[in-house]
């Protein structure tokens, strides 16, 4: 799905905190302008494909009204009890075609069974909500904080767990097959997608979408192995970067001049959906239920550039001729230009370096270069560098990359080009690839 939103609301808004300690009162939650066909429109125009809200966060307060506690919207006097932020987030996402997910913190600093077994069932029972009343949920998505201090039903103390063995993550994740077969579901250790490792909007260089799966879980994570995943992993976990457009995931004012650059925010593209990740944005609402306008702006004029940015592939007919070092039977090298993901070229079984050639009927000006491996394979390349033959015919390195895995975008110098050859230096088994694009620099206004 390459970039969707990160929603971070609930009381904890209006405290002015990042940790809600799970004490306010569900009357604070007022979102008096609350408009969530607002928060769509916006981040469709930003080229989100899907928005993933707290249903929960770790100050505990729901924001749907759940039937299995008493603390939720339901107990809040805004809309005299009767509001529903995530019923009407995911109607107004499936109006706008976005996908919906759901972010349920398994840490609760409210409630007072946290620790117990009970609260285990408590949160299963939630996640049962979520999951059978609000259509289908693209993503489940597990945070990894959990335990420490907190409100507790009053007795404001600290609990700590053990994030291995409390949640019985195996017991929860059958649930959630049954209920939503098709949610993905996202922890420090997937078992679906991985956190990156940071909140800074960068994925490693290079990045294995394979991992060690059951090395990790919620809260127990190696930072390096989920930044660039670990190549000959027993499982396929890709990894999803979780950064916030403002330094905080929730709203404070003070954060109005530190609402991220279209050039930060592009940036931040090419270090996770340019290394093959997902990017999850996360765009905070106002105390009155809006997106600030600042954010607002920023994402519209981020949505225009990376339109932009893409505006020009070339043209199949502008390629001349795609010849390789080696190729197999059946997967020829013009497989890589056919727009169509499912085909690859492909070298013979003993082959680990190999070069692809794609020249071009006139010389055209370098600017983006798109380069996908056919992941229904696995994935393979682990080091490739892409020379221009210029003009004056000689041959320039234009790029170097590590891993390519479902998508490698590449920003190249502006130059004239008769033809791009890419060498692949090494490969874990015989290198494939489905697609290769270049895109050329926009037209200027
Ligand atoms: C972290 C949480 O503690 C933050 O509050 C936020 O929800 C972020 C996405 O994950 O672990
Ligand atoms: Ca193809």
């Amino acid at each position: 799905m390459e970039m969707y939103a990160f929603i971070h609301f609930t009381t904890t808004t209006y405290r002015d905190v990042e940790w809600g300690y799970g004490d306010a009162s569900p009357d604070e939650f007022q979102p008096t302008k609350f408009n969530p066909r607002q928060w769509v429109e916006v981040l469709k125009a930003a080229g989100m494909k899907g928005v993933i809200l707290t249903a929960k966060h770790h100050d505990g307060f729901c924001l749907w009204p759940s039937q299995l506690t008493d603390y939720s919207v339901a107990q809040s006097s805004w809309r005299d009890g009767k509001g529903d932020v995530v019923g009407e987030l995911a109607a107004e996402a499936e109006r706008a075609g976005l996908k919906f997910g759901i972010y349920l913190s398994p840490w609760d600093r409210h409630d007072m069974r946290y620790g117990t077994p009970d609260y285990v069932d408590y949160f299963r029972g939630q996640l049962k909500e979520l999951l059978t009343q609000y259509g289908p949920i693209f993503e489940v998505w597990q945070d990894g904080a959990n335990g420490g201090d907190g409100y507790y039903g009053g007795l404001r103390e600290r609990r700590t767990i053990d994030n291995r063995t409390y949640y019985d993550w195996a017991t929860t994740d059958s649930l959630i097959r049954e209920l939503q077969p098709m949610a993905c579901i996202f922890s420090d250790g997937g078992p679906d997608a991985r956190w990156c490792g940071n909140e800074k909007g960068s994925v490693g260089d290079p990045n294995w979408a394979t991992l060690n799966r059951d090395n990790y879980a919620p809260g127990n994570a190696d930072k390096q192995g989920l930044q660039h995943g670990e190549a000959g992993g027993t499982h396929w976990v890709p990894a999803e970067v979780d950064v916030s457009i403002r330094p905080g995931w929730f709203y404070h004012e003070s954060e109005d001049d530190k609402v991220k650059t279209v050039e930060q925010l592009m940036d931040i593209y090419y270090t996770s959906v340019g290394r093959g990740a997902n990017l999850i944005l996360n765009v905070p609402p106002t105390r009155e239920g809006l997106i600030h306008p600042i954010d607002s702006a920023r994402l519209v004029a981020f949505g225009e550039a990376l339109k932009k940015e893409f505006s020009r592939p070339l043209k199949a007919n502008a390629v001349k001729s795609l010849e390789a070092s080696n190729e197999r039977k059946g997967f020829a090298a013009s497989n890589v230009a056919d727009g169509d993901r499912q085909t690859y070229w492909a070298t013979d079984d003993d082959v680990r370096e190999a070069t692809l050639t794609m020249t071009f009927r006139k010389p055209v000006t370098l600017y983006r270069f798109c380069l996908r491996e056919p992941i229904q394979l696995g994935q393979r390349i682990d080091n490739f560098h892409v020379e221009a033959l210029t003009t004056e015919g000689e041959w320039q390195p234009v790029a170097t990359g590590t891993t390519i895995g479902p998508r490698r975008l590449l920003r190249m110098p502006e130059i004239e080009t008769q033809a791009l050859r890419v060498t692949v230096c090494s490969s874990t088994s015989c290198p494939l690839l489905s697609e290769m694009q270049l895109f050329l620099p926009p037209r200027q206004e």
